[in-house]
């Protein structure tokens, strides 16, 4: 099929067979949900919410393609037909040679940390991830920041913000030494920068950069598809590539990948580690019995590992990334033209509001961006995500970390909402920016020990 050209207007390349009914709660319920659910979004019931853009993790609608595998799902408890069909899958579209599935991408980075860090290692990456950055952590592993300093300005336009600073990199390695970096972690695109894409270009320099030393390259490749689409639409040279070559060439230059197959692989549970070195994957695959399920299912049934090797595929169409990404500029730039603070370049699977410039009344210790998304609920039920100070956690001495983003993300799950959708997304947006000045700081009265943002609890101040 012939490709329109990108100055066309673009359609979803679907059409809907089954709906879901959604209802908006009224004022009254807002209010009592969010005080109920004290401020914090991901305590909010599903019920309560109008457009969900908490996620796009596993709130994805599948395909009839996806469903029919489903009942093809073979479900025998070691060697399932379906788990072949996933590896098979894994080894075609991004060529790794070894598969472990998990039930997610944290199933996926626990096996990895567990097997690859030691106490006392260094792991440097292209920015933290919540649950990435914590089983480092407790594998003994402490984290380190390699990615270039323009991915801490919201304002900054480089087109990849997700690059790894090389001499950063290479600094690290020769400060802690090469023994002491069991490998770099490399995501793409970079969550918490806002969906910001990594070039192939850098890629293959961390590559280049790591060989040298001897260092194992491992990938976060959940939305390694919108990365690829990033590529084809920025990259000099990639315009005329297909995509499903990009993320090919992209995992050429890794020794392995973690996957939430709950992001740019098109379902709703899933995951794996993938990996080139026998030895790892021994490993990986012995710890898999202990903490997933057998090292042939992971804690997926046999037909999710079928939606997953359907989904793979299906996620590498050129007219689905280009409708999938296509939507998240759609909505951004409506924000932009209205003149709300966002990250830029718009990322590849949300828009991130900047709560700073959003809400600059409101200092980062009484978490504006947390109370920017219970405004947004509050005024039409649109359910978002913090990505800032509490995101961001503690560090080893108890203290906040203090991110330089504070962002909301307006995340958007795949082929879910229509424009629609977006124009009452991006109306609220503006309405709530139109009374930030009355939006109040928050206090945190319950705060888990673990990924505080899931859990912890908040009011209101004066
Ligand atoms: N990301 C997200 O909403 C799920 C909830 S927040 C922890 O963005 C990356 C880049 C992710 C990610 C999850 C995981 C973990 C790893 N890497 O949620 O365990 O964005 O499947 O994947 C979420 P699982």
């Amino acid at each position: 099929m012939s490709t329109p050209s990108q100055s066309r207007t673009w359609a979803e390349p679907f059409k809907i067979k089954v709906i879901e009914h959604v209802r908006i709660p009224s004022q009254q319920e807002r209010e009592a949900a969010i005080r109920e659910a004290g401020y914090n979004t991901f305590l909010l019931r599903s019920d309560e919410v109008y457009i969900d853009l908490l996620t796009d993790s596993g709130t994805t609608a599948m395909s009839d393609r996806q469903w029919a595998a489903m009942m093809i799902g073979d479900e025998a408890y070691a060697g399932s037909r379906s788990f072949y069909r996933l590896e098979a899958a894994v080894q075609e579209w991004y060529g790794y040679k070894y598969v472990v599935p998990t039930h997610q991408g944290r199933g996926a980075e626990n096996l990895l940390s567990k097997t690859m860090i030691k106490p006392g290692d260094i792991v440097p990456g292209n920015m933290y991830f919540t649950t990435t950055r914590l089983h480092q952590e407790l594998a003994g592993g402490t984290f380190t920041d390699i990615i270039i300093p323009e991915a801490h300005d919201p304002a900054s336009l480089h087109p990849f913000k997700g690059n790894v600073d090389l001499a950063k990199l290479e600094s690290v390695i020769l400060e802690f030494g090469p023994d002491k970096i069991p490998y770099v972690s490399l995501a793409a695109t970079v969550n918490l920068a806002g969906g910001q894409p990594i070039s192939l270009e850098n890629v293959r320099a961390v590559r280049e950069l790591t060989n040298k030393y001897g260092i194992k390259v491992i990938l976060d490749a959940a939305r390694i598809v919108e990365n690829a689409y990033f590529i084809q639409q920025r990259e000099p040279g990639c315009q005329s590539r297909t995509i499903a070559s990009i993320v090919k060439e992209m995992c050429s230059y890794t020794d392995g990948c973690t996957m939430s197959a709950k992001k740019d692989p098109l379902v709703n549970i899933g995951g794996f580690l993938a990996v080139n070195d026998h030895a790892i994957y021994e490993e990986a695959a012995n710890l898999a019995v202990i903490y997933e399920g057998l090292h042939t299912y992971g804690g997926m049934a046999g037909r999710d590992m079928e939606a997953l090797a359907t989904g793979i595929e299906e996620s590498l169409h050129e007219d689905h990334i280009r409708a999938r990404v296509g939507q998240i500029l759609y909505l951004g730039k409506k924000l932009i033209d209205a003149g709300i603070p966002i990250v830029q370049p718009i990322g590849g699977h949300g828009v991130f509001l900047d709560a700073r410039a959003f809400l600059p009344h409101i200092p980062q210790e009484q978490y504006p961006a947390q109370a920017l998304a219970a405004a947004l609920y509050l005024d039409s039920g649109v359910r978002s995500m913090e990505r800032g100070i509490v995101s961001a956690g503690r560090n080893k001495n108890g203290e906040e970390n203090k991110p330089k983003l504070e962002l909301v993300r307006l995340t958007i799950p795949r082929r879910v909402y229509t424009q629609a959708h977006m124009d009452v997304v991006a109306e609220s947006v503006q309405i709530v920016y139109s009374h930030r000045d009355t939006i109040r700081c928050l206090k945190m009265i319950h705060e888990p020990k673990y990924l505080r943002f899931f859990q912890a609890r908040f009011e209101p101040l004066g």
